[in-house]
């Protein structure tokens, strides 16, 4: 009786929790706390953990899984519990069970309760967890949710994204690897087996995704890779058939001299039409590049415009970084041994401003942090400012955050 007293207090308190999220969001009270723009840049970088142990992983996400007003994080192994605050105390770390395997890709609400969801990969099974607490103290495997071929990478795999492509309850999963596939998550999720459509079977389409109306017709489609090891490389997007079956149509619109590696989707140049965003990265031709979409988005040959050129782009993406209402790229640096590797005070952070015709102005924001996959944003501490989180591969062992102090 007692015990359930105390989920019943739990889950009332999670709700109230909810509740005032989902007003803070919706009613805009998110927006107007960071509404004005930001002129001049203030990050404060902050060492959340440096003692990952191998191997390297590739799973990058924040969310909310505990009852407060920040988000935590997962990656890899691992659950960081936002301390709150300055978010410079501790972020208690809970091992994510599966260790050292399971790869923690995605936060998802799997089932609507208090308890906080990931999708976990090892490859070539898909797992659900669920923190057994609203702590994220310890974490149990739910259910495997279904298997994908590996890919290049075995166990795990770079491209990992949700979104809902076809109409369902809760949005879908979608992975990259040896093929790209989504999961629909159904309404009995710990049943295991969730329902899967394959959108491509081209064994090296592992690399990042976006998603994106590109033809306007109300279904979202995905933008990523189709064959990494070809070169040069295309870049295109798969059409959404829009009826839920598999084996999308692929329309290439340019290449790139080497891997594709990171995708993001606005519009650069304010005509109304959404343009694709590359970050190349491990060979000649790395950079940041953007794709003028013509009339016809199946169109090939789209013009390519440089952004930055930068050694290894594998830690690319796209957010409203001083709130004017135009999307913005945050870049880091990989870092390799092989090759002509860049050294630690070529590792910069910056992030370019678009002024929403296509002319960027790059910002510096700091160096020496290796970053793979990493300079991903989200709002950690609910101030309506971006913050940025960040893993390597190299430099495996560390996460980083930077907090957005900038007026
Ligand atoms: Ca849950
Ligand atoms: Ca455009
Ligand atoms: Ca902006
Ligand atoms: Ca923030």
């Amino acid at each position: 009786m007692k015990k359930k007293i105390i989920l019943i207090t739990l889950a009332v308190v999670c709700t109230a929790f909810f509740v005032y999220f989902v007003k803070d969001v919706f009613g805009n009270t998110e927006s107007e706390k960071g509404s004005s723009i930001i002129t001049e840049f203030n990050f404060k970088r902050i060492m959340i953990d440096d003692g990952r142990e191998p191997p390297p992983s590739f799973g990058l996400d924040a969310g909310h899984i505990t009852c407060d007003e920040y988000k935590d994080i997962v990656a890899g192994q691992y659950f960081y519990k936002n301390p709150g605050g300055d978010m410079t105390g501790e972020w208690k770390r809970s091992k994510l069970p599966g260790f050292p395997e399971i790869d923690a890709v995605l936060i998802v609400d799997v089932d609507g309760d208090e308890y906080g969801d990931v999708i976990g990969i090892r490859l070539p099974d898909v797992y659900w967890l669920e923190a057994d607490d609203t702590e994220g103290k310890s974490w149990s495997v739910r259910a495997k949710i279904g298997e994908i071929p590996r890919g290049p990478h075995g166990t795990s795999t770079q491209g990992f994204i949700t979104g809902q492509v076809v109409p369902g309850k809760r949005p879908q999963i979608i992975l990259a690897s040896r093929g790209v596939y989504y999961f629909e998550i159904p309404d009995n999720p710990e049943e295991g087996n969730w329902p899967m459509t394959r959108v491509t079977e081209s064994p090296n389409s592992e690399e990042g995704l976006a998603l994106a109306d590109m033809n306007g017709n109300g279904h979202l489609d995905i933008i990523g890779c189709i064959d990494k090891t070809q070169r040069p490389n295309p870049v295109g997007w798969y059409e959404n058939p829009g009826d839920g079956s598999g084996d999308w149509t692929y329309h290439q619109i340019g290449t790139t001299g080497w891997v594709a590696d990171r995708f993001e989707v606005t519009d650069i140049n304010g005509n109304g039409r959404l343009d694709i965003v590359v970050g190349v990265a491990n060979g000649d031709d790395d950079g940041v590049y953007w794709f003028e979409s013509p009339e016809d988005p199946t169109q090939p040959d789209w013009e390519r415009h440089t952004i930055v050129i930068q050694k290894l782009c594998n830690s690319m993406s796209m957010a409203d970084m001083n709130n004017n209402g135009i999307m913005d790229i945050i870049l880091g640096q990989h870092y390799t041994t092989w090759g002509d590797p860049p050294t630690e005070t070529e590792r910069k952070l910056r992030i370019f401003t678009n002024d929403g015709s296509g002319n960027f102005t790059e910002h510096f924001i700091d160096k020496g942090v290796e970053s793979h996959l990493g300079a991903l944003v989200f709002d950690l501490n609910g101030n309506g400012l971006y913050d940025i989180v960040n893993i390597g591969y190299s430099d495996f062992q560390y996460v980083h955050i930077w907090r957005n102090d900038s007026r």
